[in-house]
């Protein structure tokens, strides 16, 4: 924008001759917000539908600040750039939350990580329905509202992709931005129904072993096998404060405890509970609840230290078994390691926020996170996590290895340049 022009004659008709002309011009980009605004010593009777410079009446505004007035819908500072990362969009395709850029636990609905492969269906919420049938006293066919009669409960929790962290584990390359190797793990207050309270309203009958999902979208279905722990298992129709976005299901879906996103079924349709024998693939995906991970968020590739002393370490950390039980870092490659603080709240089945005061002597680093979960068990190392794929290929496993970032002398920061160091000697 020219600063250098003459006032215009538009300028001249604002009788406040000391607004400035920086005030004009971002109070104009405001748009509608500016144009429903009355300014106080203009001719007009009446509130001006044209876009009518008001006078600065806040202290912000006379330092120079831009000045939004209220809105249906609020919207991010101008400073904020958070967005999903989204690749070839096609209909099955997936998008990445941006980890690095969130603050405590919550992952806001509109980052929340997809992963589609029929597109995202527009389902009318009048006209949804749930049907349960197959091996059950009652088979029956569930409004929303009938949902919603059920006693409601509310949680927070993870869901990630399976896939998740493959960049992790192996082609492991220097330029990875934390989004870009996991951000397909997202976290939310769901809101729903117990999967348990539908079953007893149904009356699922002794013979029914396992039950197929499937949502309106077509194309994706899931076998669950019904031995699985399912007592926490909701059927979701909020999310963070709200109904679910269309991305993630709406009006209801699957909410499943501890597992991969995969089977936590979108746009939820049918479920159909059956007898023996359990499909193949069903156990051999729900043979392995997802274990402890952590990954940190910052510093992380594209940062880069500029000074000397305190970095303060952060990142998230999860399980598919319960609660992150602790956290410890190490900034020399696995050598040695340090507890982190865990932030409140620490929830089951949820991200949990660490963070450890680290300071930066200008030299080489390796940082590590390393999480062990309330079951005892620990976040394996890259080599553990290879060697134990060797040995059971029958057994799903998921990318929860330890992630490693180095710092240069620079202060540059990338993703995990050598191997993760065994760390069986200092365990303890
Ligand atoms: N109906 C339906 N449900 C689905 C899918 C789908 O394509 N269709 N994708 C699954 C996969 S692989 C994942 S990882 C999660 C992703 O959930 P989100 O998009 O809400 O993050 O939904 C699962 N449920
Ligand atoms: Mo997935």
């Amino acid at each position: 924008m020219d600063r250098s022009k003459p006032r215009t004659s538009s300028d001249k008709k604002n009788p406040d001759t000391s607004i400035s002309r920086r005030t004009l011009l971002t109070t104009a980009a405001a748009g509608v917000g500016a144009a429903l605004v009355h300014t106080p010593g203009t001719s007009e009777a009446a509130p001006s539908t044209t876009a009518q410079a008001p006078a600065p009446t806040s202290p912000a505004e006379a330092e120079g600040y831009e000045r939004r007035l209220v809105s249906e819908i609020g919207e991010r500072s101008p400073f904020e750039h958070a967005h999903r990362l989204v690749g070839r969009v096609k209909p099955s395709a997936n998008s990445l939350t941006p980890l690095q850029d969130l603050q405590g636990i919550i992952t806001p609905s509109d980052l929340h990580y997809e992963r589609h492969h029929t597109g995202v269906p527009i389902l009318d919420p009048d006209k949804y329905t749930l049907r349960i049938e197959g091996k059950v006293a009652r088979p029956t066919t569930f409004t929303l509202k009938d949902l919603k009669s059920f006693q409601e409960r509310s949680e927070l929790r993870f869901l990630e992709c399976g896939s998740n962290g493959g960049r992790a584990f192996a082609g492991i390359r220097p330029d990875r931005t934390p989004q870009q190797l996991d951000g397909r793990v997202s976290t939310s207050e769901w809101v729903g129904v117990a999967l348990k309270d539908l079953f007893d309203a149904v009356g699922v009958e002794d013979g029914a072993t396992w039950f197929r999902a499937e949502g309106h979208d077509g194309g994706w279905d899931y076998a669950i096998p019904l031995l699985d722990r399912f007592d926490d298992s909701l059927i979701a129709w909020g999310q963070n404060g709200e109904p679910l976005r269309p991305e993630q299901g709406y009006p209801a879906r699957l909410l499943l405890s501890g597992h991969p996103g995969g089977p936590n079924i979108k746009w939820l349709k049918r479920l159909e509970l059956n007898g023996d024998p359990i499909p193949e693939q069903a156990v051999n995906r729900f043979s392995s609840v997802m274990g402890p991970k952590s990954l940190i968020t910052y510093p992380a590739y594209p940062n880069v230290l500029t000074e000397h002393g305190t970095v303060v370490i952060t990142g998230l950390a999860w399980t598919g078994q319960g609660k992150v039980e602790s956290v410890d870092i190490s900034t020399d490659g696995g050598a040695t390691w340090e507890r982190a603080e865990l932030q409140q709240p620490v929830l089951p089945l949820c991200q949990t926020r660490f963070r450890y005061r680290w300071n930066w002597d200008g030299g080489e680093a390796m940082l590590m996170s390393r999480a062990v979960d309330e079951t005892g068990d620990v976040q394996p190392t890259l080599e553990q996590a290879h060697a134990a794929r060797e040995a059971n290929k029958d057994v799903r496993h998921w990318n929860t290895n330890i992630r490693a970032w180095a710092i240069g002398k620079d202060g540059s920061v990338r993703f995990g340049l050598k191997n993760v160091k065994s760390s069986e000697a200092d365990a303890g």
